[in-house]
């Protein structure tokens, strides 16, 4: 049993996805971000950072906080969403290593400026959709030919796309990166990633690009 700790942002969606996708049982638990809930000390046991998500395996007593640890975890626990062959599991660490130190982080500064903040720092808000732009043209040039970011669909997949799906946030015109969209589509397409969306229960749309 997994024990789940998350909210309704991208960083939870991408472990919601590969719950959903694999079957395991799961216990959630909400842990509201804008109430500071990720302050308290019993959720600090768990998650040190601070930060959503995390989870622990009852199998195991096993605690794991960040989202690409925990979908490593889960990966090697199922058998499943990795590519295990000696070159593959290195193409598909190379893209959740960027996807974490990437896309992440960037984004996440283009929802704080140009989306819960916007008009406070011109220079912050071009700075980071200018890097988030060149981060989506990155992932449009890896799925040229590719129905999935490493080939199959893997963890990466699920890694990215919960961010990809903030793109009117990040004043993002998905058509202007026709691979990625593409593979957003093919993703909003999985009964799994659309039960997920909705993990832990809210009332966002799942959006649907124009
Ligand atoms: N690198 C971490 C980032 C986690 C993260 O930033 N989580 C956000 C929600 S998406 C959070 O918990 N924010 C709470 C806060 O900023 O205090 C991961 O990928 O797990």
């Amino acid at each position: 049993m997994i024990e789940f700790y998350t909210w309704f942002t991208p960083n939870g969606r991408k472990v919601a996805i590969m719950l959903e996708e694999t079957g395991l049982d799961y216990t959630v638990h909400p842990i509201n971000i804008g109430k500071g809930e990720q302050h308290a000390p019993e959720f600090l046991k768990v998650s040190p950072n601070n930060r959503i998500p995390a989870i622990v395996d009852t199998d195991n007593n096993l605690s794991i906080f960040e989202s690409g640890a925990i979908l490593l975890y889960l990966a090697e626990k199922t058998g499943k969403f990795a590519l295990t062959d000696p070159i593959g599991k290195w193409k598909m660490m190379e893209w959740l290593m960027w996807q974490m130190g990437g896309p992440g982080p960037m984004l996440g500064q283009v929802h704080h400026f140009t989306h819960y903040n916007k008009g406070k720092s011109d220079y912050a808000e071009e700075r980071y959709l200018n890097e988030g732009k060149r981060l989506y043209n990155v992932l449009n040039t890896q799925l040229e030919g590719k129905d999935y970011i490493v080939g199959d669909y893997t963890i990466v997949d699920m890694a990215m796309w919960p961010w990809a799906a903030r793109h009117n946030w990040q004043t993002i015109d998905l058509n202007d990166y026709p691979n990625v969209k593409r593979w957003y589509m093919t993703m909003l397409d999985r009964p799994a990633v659309q039960r997920a969306w909705n993990v832990p229960e809210n009332d966002q749309p799942l959006p649907i690009p124009e």
